[in-house]
């Protein structure tokens, strides 16, 4: 299969358009040596033709038009995206969706009652799109056991997984957290057996989660933090990265601690916030991630399991 990020970044991207934190300072001025990052999606094909989009960015358009592939202009109107999932009902995953607003061909969304309810009410996205190219809601069962696939996306099987974390700020449930508010997704090329588990909105790794992740070749979770408290030593919230669904890389119970437990060929962070160091490619903290044989996802990165 290939894997190919659109965007790495967290919510606001990478400078994001606010901020003058060392990070976004540093490379709006070009005294840093980092890249600048789209909000975090990833597209994926097992065929190289058709091609499963996960999550639509509010940047999607621009991350069309930087991946020709999902524009292969077959007929005078035409898309090589045949279905969208969505791991959660955040904005900076669903943003996007009136975006893709043009055409009569329904789109094709993948995900959960919660976050379909979500995405109907409290954020009705949805609704609006189905007054331009309508839509069709397959849900999808979060219980880690049932498998999935995407018609048209050829060679591909998919098991999603509900994962511990708070609904978005806007939904009526922010409070009153429900098993597939956010999923996480083993993604299976059926034809040679290669498996990705892509989790972006991972906080925790629960005890259902090993046994779908030992089954992956390439890992690719939550990286938007580098500890917990980074955006309050920055002045920046009052709220630590575990209470907003966001394990820090560092540390105790870190992601890094807890990715050393798993043998994944690829270990990749995705959805990094502006904020986190690690972004600083001769950053100490990118090199402590670099002994522990963690990447970090870049917009434009291929994956090829
Ligand atoms: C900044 C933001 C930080 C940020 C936070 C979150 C908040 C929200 C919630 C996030 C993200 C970026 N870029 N989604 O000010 O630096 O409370 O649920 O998801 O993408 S968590
Ligand atoms: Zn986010
Ligand atoms: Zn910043």
């Amino acid at each position: 299969m290939h894997i190919h990020v659109l965007g790495s970044g967290a919510g606001g991207g990478f400078p994001q358009w606010n901020c003058n934190c060392y990070n976004c300072d540093g490379l709006r001025k070009g005294t840093i040596k980092a890249s600048r990052r789209t909000q975090s999606s990833i597209c994926v094909s097992g065929d190289g033709v058709n091609w499963v989009l996960f999550n639509t960015s509010p940047d999607v358009l621009q991350q069309i038009q930087e991946f020709p592939p999902l524009q292969p202009g077959r007929s005078i109107r035409d898309t090589g995206i045949a279905g969208i999932v969505l791991i959660d009902a955040q904005i900076d995953h669903t943003t996007g969706l009136l975006m893709l607003r043009e055409g009569s061909v329904k789109k094709e969304i993948y995900c959960t009652n919660m976050v379909y309810q979500d995405l109907t009410t409290g954020n009705p996205l949805l609704n609006i799109l189905d007054f331009y190219c309508g839509v069709n809601h397959h849900e999808i069962a979060a219980d880690g056991v049932t498998q999935f696939e995407i018609e048209g996306a050829k060679n591909l099987k998919f098991t999603a997984v509900a994962l511990k974390s708070a609904a978005p700020p806007y939904s009526p449930h922010r409070n009153d957290p429900h098993p597939g508010d956010t999923i996480g997704m083993l993604i299976e090329d059926t034809l040679n057996g290669k498996k990705c588990f892509y989790a972006p909105g991972l906080c925790e790794i629960e005890s259902h989660l090993p046994v779908l992740m030992n089954q992956a070749d390439c890992i690719m979770v939550d990286g938007t933090f580098w500890t917990n408290t980074e955006m309050i030593d920055l002045g920046l919230m009052t709220k630590t990265a575990r209470s907003i669904g966001h394990n820090p890389q560092s540390g105790k119970d870190g992601m890094i601690e807890k990715l050393d437990q798993f043998n994944a060929n690829r270990k990749i962070l995705i959805h990094i916030n502006n904020t986190n160091p690690i972004l600083r490619e001769d950053s100490s903290e990118r090199e402590e991630l670099s002994r522990h044989g963690i990447e970090v996802a870049f917009d434009g990165m291929d994956i090829i399991l």
